[in-house]
Formats: C-alpha cells, sequence, structure tokens
C-alpha cells in the first residue's frame, strides 16, 4: 500500500513530475489511490502518507496546499472518512484542471495585440496565458530562457511549437541582451507568499531586474492554490537547494576550496510584480494576503493554539 505513495514521492524528487501545479495534482492524485488502498486505521495511514508526499518538494506550496485540502476529510468512521477523503481529491484535481482556462483568458486581455513576451522555465500556467493570447492574435513571438540547470526552456520551446507559437531559445545570461525586444514578461509561481512575493524558478528575479528597468511589465500566473497560508504567521518560505552535481561535474566538485550551489528558486519582491493572474481575477500583489485570508483560510484559535482554518473552496 506504501508503495503508492513511496513511488509517488520518487517521481516528485527526481523530478519526473515537476512543476507546482503538475505536483499539487500528482499528490491529490497519489492520496486518492492511497485512500481507496487504505483497510484499517484511516486517520493514521493517512497522516504518514500525507508527510512523505510533503517532505518532497518543499518550496512548492501547491502540494501543502493540496495535501492540506484533501487531509480536512471528515467522516464518523473509516469508511465514511474514505469516502470523503476521495471525494476532496476529486475536488482538488478539478480546481487544477479549470483554473489554467481561466487564467488563460484573464491573461490574455492584459497583452496587447501583436507581442513579444519572455518566459522563464516551465510554467503551464504562464503557458496558458501565452497559448491564449496567441489564439487572439496578441502574442506573437515568444523568448524563452533555456533554465539551468535543468533545462525547462526546452519543455517549454517544444510545447510552444507544438502549438505553433514563434519561439527563441536564449540562455539565462541573455535575458538584459534581449528585454529591450521584450513588451511582457510572462512567468508562473511556486510561491506567493502573503505579502506578495513572488517565489519561482532561481533567475526569476533577475529577469524582473532588467524587466523593471527596462520599463516591461512583469505579469506572474498563479492559481489561488499557489498562494502560502504558512507565510501569514511569518513563516519564511524554504527555497529548495538540490544536489551539486545537477551543476558541475565532478572534475569540479573535488576542487579544493571550490563550494557548488544550487538553489532551486528565488524570491522577487511585489515591487517588481505589475499583477498576478488567477484564476479569480488579475490582482495586485499587495492583494496576496486577501487571498490566502478569504480563499485559503483564515486565523483561528483552537485550544490555545493559534491555527490556520481552511474555508471551502467552491
Ligand atoms: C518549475 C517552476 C515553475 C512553477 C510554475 O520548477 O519554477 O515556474 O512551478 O509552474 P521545477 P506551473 O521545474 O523545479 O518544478 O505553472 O506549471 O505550476
Amino acid at each position: 500500500m506504501y508503495q503508492i505513495v513511496e513511488e509517488a514521492a520518487e517521481k516528485i524528487r527526481t523530478m519526473e513530475v515537476r512543476g507546482a501545479a503538475r505536483i499539487a495534482k500528482f499528490a491529490a492524485e497519489t492520496l486518492k489511490k492511497f485512500a481507496e488502498a487504505v483497510e484499517s486505521n484511516f486517520d493514521e495511514n493517512m497522516n504518514k502518507a500525507a508527510e512523505i508526499l510533503l517532505n518532497t518538494r518543499p518550496t512548492a506550496v501547491s502540494l501543502y496546499n493540496a495535501i492540506n485540502y484533501v487531509m480536512r476529510y471528515e467522516g464518523e468512521n473509516d469508511a465514511e472518512k474514505r469516502e470523503n477523503a476521495v471525494k476532496r481529491a476529486e475536488e482538488f484535481i478539478r480546481w487544477v484542471e479549470t483554473a489554467h482556462e481561466r487564467i488563460g483568458k484573464i491573461g490574455a486581455r492584459r497583452i496587447r495585440k501583436n507581442s513579444v513576451v519572455m518566459t522563464h522555465c516551465n510554467s503551464s500556467a504562464a503557458l496558458a496565458v501565452i497559448k491564449e493570447a496567441f489564439r487572439e492574435g496578441r502574442v506573437a513571438e515568444v523568448f524563452a530562457t533555456e533554465s539551468r540547470p535543468r533545462l525547462q526552456g526546452h519543455l517549454t520551446v517544444r510545447e510552444l511549437s507544438n502549438a505553433g507559437i514563434p519561439a527563441t531559445l536564449i540562455v539565462d545570461s541573455a535575458v538584459r541582451y534581449f528585454i529591450e525586444d521584450v513588451d511582457y514578461v510572462v512567468v508562473g509561481a511556486d510561491t506567493i507568499t502573503a505579502n506578495g512575493a513572488l517565489i519561482n524558478k532561481i533567475g526569476t528575479s533577475q529577469i524582473a531586474l532588467a524587466a523593471k528597468e527596462a520599463r516591461v511589465p512583469f505579469m506572474v500566473a498563479a492559481e489561488t492554490y499557489k498562494f502560502s497560508p504558512k507565510t501569514l504567521f511569518g513563516e519564511l518560505v524554504v527555497i529548495e537547494e538540490r544536489d551539486a552535481s545537477e551543476v558541475a561535474p565532478p572534475e569540479i566538485l573535488s576542487l579544493k576550496g571550490v563550494r557548488v550551489r544550487n538553489p532551486a528558486f528565488d524570491a522577487t519582491p511585489r515591487e517588481y510584480i505589475d499583477v498576478i493572474i488567477t484564476e479569480i481575477g488579475a490582482i495586485p500583489p499587495e492583494m496576496a494576503y486577501l487571498v490566502i485570508k478569504e480563499r485559503l483560510g483564515y486565523a483561528v484559535f483552537e485550544e490555545g493554539e493559534l491555527k490556520i482554518s481552511p474555508k471551502h473552496f467552491d
């Protein structure tokens, strides 16, 4: 039974399943399968499974939100709890599936006809905006960064090519060189914090800096399950640091006195973000707190302890 969860966790850790939205959906699908397989001690087993999944990619709050959503199942006995957990997992999966279409439509409206867009990494939400904007004649061309070290930019240009969208692949360090040719930057999000900062693939903040200098609008496409309730209480987002071997070969890693660092994400302060496109609307980053409070949860005291009491999503 635990094989279901262990195998899924391994796929997330090795990045066979990657990208915040895909990870979240995959976690909900895994918990659903696991719930269907649990024969006894439902709560105990579900908690263990949730724990295993949670520890795979610390930066993606979508994973936390997905797991939390499913784990708020209710019921008088194991059978009822199972039924409710499966239902909640299905609800979350539907949420992921429907958010992109709305984000695409809302985001596209912000882009003027025949624009050139730059994107970073491989974000399904950012690509939803770009594809819809292309369909509406708003996007003419896309610059996609390579996104070292894992080269998710290759996935992006493949996807753009399949959609018939003219694309130019560039190395990450060429962003400032090309930024003058760009009308908008559109990126995705791993996490949006309560103060409106964006946590996304390493290099995002440099692009934001270059965009601000060149007065290029910087748009973030983020489903509301990318907003972090934990940051309401001052918790800092843990930036995942991956193995140095992703960045440099053994002969470099073994050099005396040389350390190789490989942070996978960075933080872009809200001052650099013009708008966040969510499935419930285009919002300024300053409104992140409200999204978390109204949509994801609110603070309550339970048994003397401050807890986030999540509301139900519709
Ligand atoms: C992916 C990444 C993406 C966000 C948003 O990093 O930073 O921009 O996850 O993607 P990694 P989406 O490849 O390390 O997971 O919009 O698909 O959720």
